[in-house]
């Protein structure tokens, strides 16, 4: 109850940050997008985890504020990036029925400046299920104006593949849940290679998540798993500031 109250007016404050977790080519030699990741210190607590307030922001109906805090500052700070550098901001399953989420995105581009291009709203592959039309009316606007759109935890929402196919997305986020075990456990990296492989059919770019070992990397290299690769083994999640630097070292 109290968290509630603490993050109300952490929220009416502006008191959200981000931290922005780098994506790179699988071989490393090109920094090509950043996640933007919700922080919020709590004044006594400290540092509380985005899965737990973000629920909690949700409960509380407030979650599209915080979105809209993201969207600011990751569009802010991308601007301030190396050009070929994208931003890719989560969205909440509230932000995918109502379709505010749309002016919020136009007016916060028109106000920073930042191309759409290099926009990018990540959706749980779970939030992809209730109401299918108001989520497919929305991310086709949004695609409309040049955002890309990806889909994030793929692999664990149990969507049909059939409507996958007919909703507008570009990105497929392979799970950190499917990388795991791929260099102990054969059969793990042949479901990884199915995923991609039917990903790839599908025309999605593909990009692989929670790769946290130098093994694991050279293992998806070798089947050509992904077009990025995001995980411990290259970068954890860093301020802003440190983008262009991390971008300058890999290229
Ligand atoms: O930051 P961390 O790597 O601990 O993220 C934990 C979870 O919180 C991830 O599933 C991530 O997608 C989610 N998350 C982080 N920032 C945001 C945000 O701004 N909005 C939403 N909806 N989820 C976020
Ligand atoms: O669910 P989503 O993919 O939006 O959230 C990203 C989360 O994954 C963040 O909490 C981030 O800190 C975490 N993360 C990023 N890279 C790795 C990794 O290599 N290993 C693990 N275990 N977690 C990671
Ligand atoms: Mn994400
Ligand atoms: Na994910």
């Amino acid at each position: 109850q109290r968290l509630k109250t603490d993050l109300r007016a952490a929220v009416e404050r502006g008191e959200i940050s981000v931290a922005y977790q780098p994506m790179f080519k699988p071989d490393g030699s090109a920094l090509e997008c950043c996640e933007a990741l919700a922080r919020w210190t709590h004044p006594e607590k400290g540092a509380i985890a985005p899965d737990i307030f973000i629920q909690i922001a949700e409960e509380m109906g407030i979650v599209s504020d915080i979105t809209r805090q993201v969207i600011e500052k990751a569009c802010r700070d991308c601007v301030k990036w190396p050009e070929h550098i994208t931003v890719s901001v989560n969205l909440s399953v509230q932000d995918l029925r109502n379709e505010l989420i749309i002016n919020t995105v136009k007016s916060v581009l028109a106000e920073t400046g930042l191309a759409s291009h290099r926009l990018h709203l990540e959706v749980t592959e779970s939030s992809l299920i209730e109401e299918l039309s108001t989520v497919r009316l929305i991310l086709e606007q949004l695609r409309s104006y040049g955002i890309t759109i990806a889909i994030d935890d793929f692999g664990t929402g149990f969507s049909s593949l059939s409507y996958l196919d007919t909703l507008p997305v570009d990105v497929v986020k392979i799970d950190r849940s499917f990388v795991r075990n791929i260099c102990e456990d054969v059969r793990r990296l042949k479901l990884l290679r199915g995923i991609v492989t039917l990903s790839r059919g599908l025309n999605l770019q593909i990009v692989v998540e929670g790769v946290e070992t130098r093994e694991q990397l050279a293992l998806l290299i070798k089947h050509n798993c992904a077009d990025l690769i995001q995980g411990y083994v290259y970068s954890m999640p860093v301020a802003a500031e440190s983008i262009a630097e991390i971008s300058q070292l890999a290229s």
